[in-house]
């Protein structure tokens, strides 16, 4: 572990904790304000790494990787808020940072679209085979085409979408979902008002129809004990064979072993995951398969949306610093103004 810190004003200004790499106009504007200490070498801490760079630091900028929990926070009596650059926050143990009387931030809203775009792309690679179709250019096998010998897809037109979790990236997706002619159902925890519903074009299903119909289950939804395998072999019996399967959402959303399974037996016709459990490790028995799409979590990264979340994270950061209220602030109660 090697944490750089801007030692020129170190004893004058807030201590904070960057703990991944951000965009270095970002950091050199938060060593003005702040005595820096940062993790711009970019490996993930250790849990022990993560509780000592806690430890005597007025807020921290974390992201998915650092969990923070009583364990993090063991030492961190200084900290007054853990901003996360992220939108979800499984990643936090809510009740535990409440209890620390520390103020805990998100990103919302900013990656909103960028994220909708990534769903989309996603289902369309994974639908219409676009990563298999490079392969085969690649390997040298054009040659070999024929109407009935081409990786033959799946339609998404006029087709039925299942958005599973219809927040606003949930709602994002549906939206472009009307534009390809999609018929579009959805479940979620409570059922959208009737505007938001037509404004989506939108059905609300119980997740049992949702499966057995959908040609293409798209999974949005927040990380929870409750939501731990959503889809497992159980809900994957009830897919369709012609099925496409999207997480989006986190890994652990998705029971990855049984999902490996059932595309190995063509029991589903693929999937597209960007999100795994035990990210960044992948199980092995996805990795041998062709009919699965595979990213490395990044359906909010583009440019523009990954600085907009470090601005927001800073805002947060900032504001708690400031005795404001964070703008995306998850623990309202610790706030006092
Ligand atoms: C992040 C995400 O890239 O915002 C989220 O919930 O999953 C991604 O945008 C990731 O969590 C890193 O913090």
């Amino acid at each position: 572990m090697n944490i750089q810190t801007n030692t020129q004003t170190q004893g004058q200004k807030p201590k904070i904790f960057v703990a991944r790499a951000i965009f270095p106009e970002a950091l050199a504007k938060l060593e003005q304000s702040f005595e820096v200490h940062s993790n711009q070498e970019d490996e993930i801490f250790t849990p022990e790494q993560l509780q000592k760079a806690l430890s005597g630091v007025a807020g921290a900028l974390v992201t998915g990787s650092e969990r923070i929990d009583s364990a993090a926070l063991a030492n961190a009596k200084d900290l007054k808020i853990v901003a996360n650059i992220s939108v979800g926050y499984n990643n936090f143990d809510v009740p535990a940072i409440t209890a620390a009387g520390v103020m805990a931030s998100n990103t919302p809203d900013v990656l909103t679209d960028t994220t909708a775009d990534f769903g989309f792309a996603l289902l369309m690679a994974t639908a219409r085979r676009i990563t298999e179709s490079e392969h085969w250019v690649r390997n040298g096998l054009w040659d070999k085409w024929s109407i009935v010998n081409n990786p033959l897809g799946m339609d998404l037109h006029h087709s039925t979408i299942g958005i599973i979790g219809m927040g606003r990236i949930g709602q994002g997706i549906a939206k472009r979902a009307l534009g390809f002619g999609m018929n579009v159902i959805y479940h979620n925890r409570s059922r959208l008002s009737e505007a938001d519903e037509q404004s989506c074009g939108a059905s609300y299903v119980s997740k049992e129809e949702l499966l057995r119909t959908a040609d293409h289950v798209v999974l949005v939804l927040p990380y929870s004990a409750e939501s731990h395998h959503t889809i497992g072999a159980k809900e994957i019996a009830l897919m369709k064979p012609s099925a496409t399967l999207v997480n989006i959402a986190r890994g652990g959303i998705v029971d990855d072993l049984a999902l490996a399974q059932a595309l190995k037996e063509k029991r589903i016709f693929a999937a597209g995951l960007d999100v795994f459990e035990g990210e960044p490790k992948v199980n092995p028995e996805l990795l041998k398969l062709s009919n699965v799409v595979l990213a490395p979590h990044i359906a909010s990264a583009t440019e523009k949306t990954r600085r907009a979340m470090v601005d927001l994270a800073i805002a947060n950061l900032r504001a708690a610093l400031d005795g404001k209220k964070p703008p995306s602030l998850i623990n309202v109660e610790v706030f006092k103004p």
